[in-house]
């Protein structure tokens, strides 16, 4: 897997994994819907719609495996889910498989699995539970992704991301960060193995209060380096009396936008 393309690579993952991936793969290019800054000799730059399919083919001729992070990345209208994650998404498989992609690297959401309840670990067997429209369009890009791995024999590695931030910057985040550095690794280990049909990982630090099961990590040898306890002293943990979907869901805020359900009744 020599040949990479990063869709929505002028987000703070893409520039995260742009900085890391950059001279170690040839070409690396980058497409997003605004223009990429400081294209260098080791990469192409390529602007374009996820909505448009011509425009995503284009984007894949030649292409060994794409580390697909275009889209909406955090809740919003129905319309604009439906359009950059779903249509979004669809295009990107669509296409790598008309263009004969070998591998897709599809940046879902721990968001699949926000409606758990904190008190319960959860791994990748579990039914989803979206917690949000953005959180749906996750579980589509990943029902997705098993089907053109099922179907089409394209290797599929789906990233459930939890909090991606320099530091962890509230409680929730103890269990949910994602270091820079450890997620550029996990993305590296995705495109290096060997051979893989379709795996699903939480892309999480070694976090001590991380309450997601990852065996797929072994498959791939993903082993974080850093760990969210190292910030705990500076964040307070609030009590938890599983009242408040905030605090009581894997999802944190996202579980409480627009919830008007019946919190007690929610097992
Ligand atoms: C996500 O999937 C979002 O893209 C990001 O904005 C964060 O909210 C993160 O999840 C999280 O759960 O903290």
């Amino acid at each position: 897997m020599k040949r990479i393309l990063i869709t929505g690579a002028a987000g703070a993952i893409g520039q995260t994994l742009r900085a890391g991936l950059t001279g170690l793969y040839r070409p690396l290019r980058l497409a997003d819907i605004k223009p990429i800054q400081g294209i260098t000799a080791d990469e192409e730059g390529v602007m374009g719609d996820l909505t448009d399919f011509s425009a995503v083919g284009s984007m894949m001729q030649g292409i060994d495996c794409v580390v697909h992070l275009g889209g909406v990345p955090r809740e919003g209208p129905w319309e604009a889910i439906l359009n950059s994650n779903i249509v979004g998404t669809y295009n990107v498989f669509e296409a790598a498989r008309q263009a004969g992609v070998r591998r897709v690297i599809f940046a879902s959401s721990n968001h699949v699995i926000g409606y758990y309840r904190v008190t319960q670990t959860v791994g990748i067997e579990e039914p989803p539970r979206p917690d949000s429209r953005y959180g749906l369009s996750k579980v589509f890009g990943e029902a997705l992704g098993r089907l053109y791995a099922d179907k089409h024999g394209l290797s599929v590695a789906c990233l459930r991301i939890g909090s991606f931030r320099p530091h962890p910057e509230n409680a929730r985040q103890l269990s949910t960060w994602v270091s820079p550095r450890d997620l550029t690794q996990l993305v590296r280990r995705c495109i290096d193995a060997t051979h893989y049909r379709y795996l699903a990982l939480y892309g999480v630090s070694g976090n001590t209060r991380s309450r997601w099961g990852n065996p797929h990590a072994a498959v791939i040898g993903y082993a974080p380096q850093d760990n969210a306890e190292t910030y705990a002293a500076h964040l307070a943990v609030p009590p938890d009396n599983g009242a408040d979907p905030a605090t009581a869901f894997h999802g944190g805020e996202f579980c409480a936008l627009e919830f008007t359900g019946d919190i007690e009744s929610l097992e």
